[in-house]
């Protein structure tokens, strides 16, 4: 119910959710994703167990949402646009525009239709992700 919220982030902030995803899968740009006792799904239909993340939709430089609560279980997937490279580069309170050590981290990507999933196996930490093409994150690409 969060994505396609018409969110025109236009401040650059860091949000704190109860959230934390653990450990990334390798970063595969261009498996679509499907949860466990999930039929497939489109980027534009999800499953109760799936939530999805534009980057930078409309050329802005914003994850949409760039604030959710996901639930243990929940396959979070990230819909690159192609184009300009963008990243899912996960950081830490403080330190926003910084990859956390041992995080995940999709890689640049500008391909459109490639995606970057992680699976929420703690929900009890927040999480922070930045896009790390040189300037997105100090112009706002945090969530
Ligand atoms: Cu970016």
């Amino acid at each position: 119910m969060f994505f396609k919220a018409a969110l025109l982030a236009l401040i650059p902030a860091v949000f704190a959710n109860p959230q934390y995803y653990g450990p990334a899968p390798a970063p595969a740009p261009a498996t679509s994703a499907t949860s466990a006792a999930a039929s497939p799904s489109s980027l534009a239909a999800t499953n109760s167990n799936q939530m999805i993340v534009q980057v930078a939709p409309g050329g802005n430089l914003v994850f949409n949402p760039s604030d959710i609560q996901a639930p243990v279980g929940t396959l979070v997937t990230f819909a690159f646009p192609g184009g300009l490279q963008h990243s899912v580069t996960q950081s830490s309170f403080g330190s926003p525009c910084t990859p956390l050590q041992g995080g995940f981290d999709s890689g640049l990507d500008g391909n459109s239709g490639d995606t970057f999933s992680i699976n929420v196996t703690d929900a009890s930490q927040p999480i922070y992700i930045f896009c790390k093409f040189p300037a997105h994150c100090g112009l706002g690409m945090v969530a």
